[in-house]
């Protein structure tokens, strides 16, 4: 009911509103087709998971393709520039990680991180989105579930040699995650997004995710702080 009467509040074609599009719609396509190039960089790094990676790589150039569909259908013009630089600092992370075949560190940033970031975001998207953006939403995130899990069940499989380094990726990646939420705040506010909202399902997510491969709960608490003390 609440989501209802939210919703019928929000004018799809405001300028207002199309401004803010204009930067989200931008960072939810540059980070599908980053994802996608996450997952082929992957696939060279994990040669015995390579077809299972490129089809993940696959899907988040669909993803790409329907988000891009669904700024057409607002006739909103993404920000290309903006968004780069939003993924500048996560994306430097990755590449620098891959080129020390540093797979934990990879995974942890693409199928952790910005998965979960992906899942927050979209799902509280849906219930604020026009009908044509929610119905290619809610086709997306069921696949973001099944991107996590691949990096769920690898990490688990290798968690003991894989925890110090793990560790250190969160360290140094999770307050980027902060960092990204404070430089979209205000758009996602105009689109009907709280940041609490997004917050806290993205520490659900991430927490549960830690906790499947291995991490204690003490030791989850401990991992989170990393991203308090940039908030
Ligand atoms: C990987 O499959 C997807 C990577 C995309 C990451 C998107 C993060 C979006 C954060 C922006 C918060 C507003 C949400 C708007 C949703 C359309
Ligand atoms: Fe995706
Ligand atoms: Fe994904």
């Amino acid at each position: 009911m609440q989501q209802l009467a939210a919703q019928s509040e929000i004018d799809f074609t405001s300028q207002t509103y199309k401004d803010a599009y204009s930067r989200i719609n931008a960072i939810v396509i540059e980070g599908e087709q980053q994802a996608h190039e996450n997952y082929l960089k992957l696939a060279e790094l994990l040669p015995e998971h390579k077809d299972e990676l490129v089809g993940l790589s696959k899907m988040e150039s669909r993803h790409k393709k329907g988000f891009e569909a669904c700024g057409r259908n607002l006739q909103v013009t993404p920000d290309t520039e903006f968004a780069q630089q939003f993924f500048a600092e996560l994306h430097q992370n990755f590449q620098q990680a891959a080129a020390e075949g540093k797979v934990v560190s990879c995974l942890l940033i693409q199928s952790l991180i910005i998965e979960c970031f992906a899942i927050a975001a979209y799902h509280r998207y849906i219930p604020v989105a026009d009908p044509f953006a929610r119905k290619i939403t809610e086709g997306v995130v069921k696949d973001e579930y099944t991107h996590l899990n691949f990096g769920e069940v690898w990490l688990k499989e290798h968690f003991l040699e894989a925890k110090a380094e793990l560790e250190q990726a969160n360290r140094q990646n999770l307050p980027i995650v902060w960092k990204m939420l404070n430089k979209v705040e205000q758009d996602a506010e105009t689109l009907g997004m709280e940041k609490e909202a997004l917050v806290e399902d993205f520490m659900i997510q991430y927490s549960e995710a830690l906790s499947n491969i291995g991490f204690s709960n003490r030791e989850i608490v401990r991992l989170s702080v990393y991203g308090l003390k940039a908030a």
